[in-house]
């Protein structure tokens, strides 16, 4: 291993590790953490961890001390999202391990390469119902790409290396290390392994020739093709293939909510995203296709309706995926192609040939120009409008993190996002309180970019303690909140399908938030209408610092289009405004 590997952009210089040399388990795994060029480690400390943050204590490491475990797991999150980059997350045993949990699992859900760092108690008391004891790795079993439980300092880096290797192959996902405290005091040679070698994990990258050959022809059979582009175009870096796929075989794309970004939103075979809150023309393109290319998505739930076997009644389905179990999974696939996105595209690109596809992106346009996303003012602040004013102040170049509920929806709606992992949102898990801390991360990662984190009342006050890191770290994330002073996603469903009988979604007992961030040391701003939307809103870019907006909205106001659980994609409900 060689001296520079062991460097960290931006900080001084590393000690030269040498290999062999004896230090304890924390030290070694201070040295794996800087061997796999970690930037940065969200965490929180306890006493089975003390010696992990001894050896912090004065290493070239960057820790952020967030306020409470699962801002530190969504901030990783954030940071995996914003760069492609592993997350690292480190929490105590017990309380700690266990708030991790959320965050596991939203990463989990929507392949985030993340490596999550437990401390335990010692093995000899492993079992007994010790103080701060829980059974980390039980519990996290069906939440993790894969999880270890380390034994002892000698084997500590070998599992690093391991953990490191297995969270960014493949299909992307957290992997979790606990490690009792006896390991991390323990004394043994370091040595870092150069390669991993694992029996049984080995993911198929390349995609089967004749497969490929198969999509080929099914493309030039075709008269109403549709891709439809998961979060996978953008976990293997394939936009660009995807971008020059699309174009030689004049094929319409649908994005999913994990794969907004992966195509430009303005371009002009861009058709929207389907499913509950989506466009009216994607849903239809997606019912009246007749060839459906399914490249790294996963026929969720949120777009099939559950209903599967009326999902795309007239379509051959083609999935190309690196996860073979995803495949048939969900909907009956007609071309499996198991393999990366990036290099299943390029195996196809050559041969590509234009489909005959001329009339039905002519119907695809009509639908898109009949039916767009579409409100009406009412003298009101209108959400919508606050989020196509994001847009167009930052020219979509901004990256955008939501929580979870109508807002969520709104901002993919109304901001068009061109470029991959400028969304950074829940979309799998859903998970109340991600936004701010995951927007801590991504402007971590990215200082010079604009950072929106766009919240409602009640996510915000999930992982509103963050703001203190915000302020003590100066990082200028623009925290939104879109106040309509109740649960409103929850509010709107019991208003259409429980007759309106509203319960427990009432907010009105919240903070003065304006008053809430300038506790925090950050700037704070009030909006109740479209002119104070405009002034605030250029205060809040010009400020240089972290701040807090809040948007002041009806609290009747919904979000349109929908199809109802239970119904299929061509039984839309438009709203008032169609
Ligand atoms: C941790 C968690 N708990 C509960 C839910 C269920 N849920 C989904 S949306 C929603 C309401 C969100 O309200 P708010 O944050 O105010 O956003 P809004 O819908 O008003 O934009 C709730 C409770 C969830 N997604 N996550």
């Amino acid at each position: 291993m060689s001296r520079d590997s062991a460097l960290v952009a931006g900080k001084p210089e590393v000690p030269p590790i040498v290999q062999g040399e004896v230090i304890s388990g924390a030290d070694a795994l201070l040295r794996c953490l800087l061997l796999e060029e970690v930037e940065f480690i969200f965490g929180y400390p306890g006493g089975a961890v003390l010696p992990i943050y001894d050896s912090i204590y004065g290493s070239h490491l960057q820790h952020v001390l967030t306020r409470h475990e699962q801002g530190a797991i969504h901030a990783a999150d954030g940071y995996a999202r914003a760069t492609g980059k592993p997350g690292v997350v480190i929490a105590t045993s017990g309380p700690g391990a266990t708030n991790l949990v959320t965050g596991i699992a939203t990463a989990q859900m929507d392949s985030i390469p993340m490596v999550v760092i437990t401390g335990n108690v010692s093995q000899d008391m492993i079992g007994t119902d010790a103080f701060q004891e829980a059974d980390i790795t039980g519990i996290t079993l069906p939440i993790t790409k894969h999880n270890f439980f380390v034994r002892s300092a000698e084997e500590l880096p070998r599992v690093m290396k391991e953990a490191f290797y297995i969270a960014t192959t493949g299909r992307p996902g957290p992997v979790l290390v606990d490690i009792p405290k006896d390991v991390n005091i323990a004394l043994s040679p370091f040595y870092y392994p150069e390669t991993v070698s694992l029996r049984g994990y080995n993911p198929t990258v390349r995609p089967n020739k004749m497969q490929v050959e198969r999509l080929i022809k099914a493309i030039s059979e075709a008269e109403k093709p549709v891709i439809i582009a998961g979060g996978g175009v953008i976990a293997s870096g394939a936009e660009k293939e995807l971008l020059e796929f699309a174009e030689k075989t004049q094929i319409p794309v649908v994005c999913t909510f994990m794969g907004l970004g992966g195509f430009p939103g303005t371009h002009p075979l861009a058709v929207g995203w389907p499913g509950m809150h989506g466009n009216y023309a994607s849903n239809q393109a997606l019912m009246q296709c007749d060839l459906l290319i399914g490249i790294g998505n996963r026929f969720d739930d949120r777009i099939t309706m559950g209903r599967t076997k009326e999902f795309a009644p007239n379509a051959k389905i083609v999935h190309i995926d690196i996860d073979p179990a995803e495949i048939g999974k969900n909907v009956d696939t007609f071309i499996p192609i198991v393999g990366d996105v990036k290099l299943s595209l390029e195996a196809a690109l050559p041969k590509a040939q234009p489909a005959k596809s001329k009339e039905w992106i002519e119907q695809i346009d009509a639908w898109q120009e009949e039916y767009p996303f579409a409100y009406q003012q009412n003298g009101k602040l209108k959400p919508q409008a606050v989020i196509e004013m994001f847009y167009e102040t930052t020219n979509g170049d901004a990256i955008v993190t939501t929580d979870v509920g109508q807002h969520q929806m709104w901002v993919t709606q109304y901001y068009k996002f061109n470029q991959p992992r400028s969304l950074i949102s829940s979309g799998g898990l859903g998970t109340m309180g991600f936004g701010l801390p995951a927007a801590m991360g991504a402007q971590l990662a990215f200082p010079d970019r604009t950072v929106i984190s766009v919240n409602g009342d009640g996510g915000f006050q999930m992982n509103s303690q963050e703001l203190a890191i915000l302020s003590g770290m100066n990082i200028p994330v623009k925290v939104v909140i879109i106040n309509n002073k109740s649960l409103g996603m929850v509010r709107q469903w019991q208003e259409l399908f429980y007759e309106n009988r509203l319960s427990e979604i009432d907010l009105t007992h919240s903070p003065d938030f304006v008053k809430l961030a300038e506790a925090y040391g950050v700037k704070g701003l009030r909006a109740e209408t479209d002119e104070e939307a405009q002034q605030v809103w250029a205060e809040a870019l010009a400020h240089d610092g972290p701040v807090v907006v809040e948007f002041v909205i009806d609290k009747n106001e919904n979000v349109y289009p929908m199809v109802a659980s239970g119904s299929t994609l061509d039984e839309m409900v438009m709203g008032d405004e169609k």
